[in-house]
């Protein structure tokens, strides 16, 4: 971490206590400071987001605070975003992401779409709980290449394979390449569902989603 130790603390704590104004200033100096932005997001705004996970988990915190911590974290990853996107790249085609049916998780999901966008490929964003006939229709109607599902919760993971099957059914399964990740993903199961790739974060999505464009 170097020098950048406090600053990550620092954004980390802000998160936790989801101090959206403050934590934005805390971006904007660790970046003017010359922090790597990728450690920004990864040591301070992930670390952060964790501890309240956890803290959550044993129910020493609650929906409320949990709600507060994600605007602060909106708030910081939109002050950083122009930072990770790299300068310069033009699009090189388009790609789909939501949240699955059922889920209203968009933290993870956002951050994947930046992380494309910033390899230079246009994100078409379905949304959070987002149902599979949107993401038929957007995939017949558009011209996109990779379709990206987000789901966090273990009782989501299944409407992945729904939305899958969708597109199976409705005979697009093939115009696309899909993607699946989030929290209780792994690649056992995306092999089990038959999406084309996992990958466990952000940065790790982004490449691979890139790649299909080669
Ligand atoms: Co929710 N929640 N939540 N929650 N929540 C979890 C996921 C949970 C693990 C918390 C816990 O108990 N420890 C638990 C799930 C348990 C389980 O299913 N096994 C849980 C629960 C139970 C619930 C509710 C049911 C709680 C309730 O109401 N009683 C409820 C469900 C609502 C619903 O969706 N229907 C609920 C609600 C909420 C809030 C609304 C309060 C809020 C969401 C706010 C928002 O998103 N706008 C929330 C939050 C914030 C969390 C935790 C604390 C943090 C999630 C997060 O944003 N992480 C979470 C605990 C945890 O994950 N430790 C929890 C930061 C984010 C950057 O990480 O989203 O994992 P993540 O994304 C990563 C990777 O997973 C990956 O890249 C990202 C960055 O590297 N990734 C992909 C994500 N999508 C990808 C797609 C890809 C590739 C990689 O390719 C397509």
């Amino acid at each position: 971490m170097g020098n950048f130790a406090n600053s990550f603390n620092e954004i980390s704590e802000l998160l936790q206590k989801g101090k959206a104004k403050d934590i934005v200033v805390a971006v904007e100096n660790a970046l003017k400071e010359g922090a790597a932005p990728a450690d920004i997001l990864e040591k301070g705004l992930i670390s952060g987001m964790s501890v309240i996970g956890g803290k959550f988990k044993n129910g020493d915190v609650f929906v409320p605070e949990v709600l507060i911590a994600a605007r602060a974290m909106n708030h910081a990853s939109a002050t950083l975003k122009p930072a990770l996107m790299e300068a310069g790249v033009k699009p090189v085609g388009k790609a789909i992401i939501c949240t699955v049916k059922g889920d209203l998780h968009d933290i993870g999901k956002n951050l994947v779409r930046m992380m494309i966008e910033g390899k230079g490929v246009e994100v078409l964003d379905l949304g959070v709980d987002c149902p599979n006939d949107k993401i038929v229709e957007a995939v017949r109607v558009s011209e996109a290449k990779v379709v990206c599902l987000s789901a966090l919760l273990t009782t989501t993971m299944l409407s992945q394979k729904e939305a899958i099957d969708a597109l199976k059914t409705a005979g697009l399964r093939d115009k696309v390449k899909i993607m699946v990740g989030g929290a209780p993903i792994t690649q056992s199961f995306a092999d089990e569902i038959g999406a084309d790739a996992y990958t466990p974060d952000a940065a790790s999505a982004a490449e691979v989603c890139r790649a299909f464009y080669n």
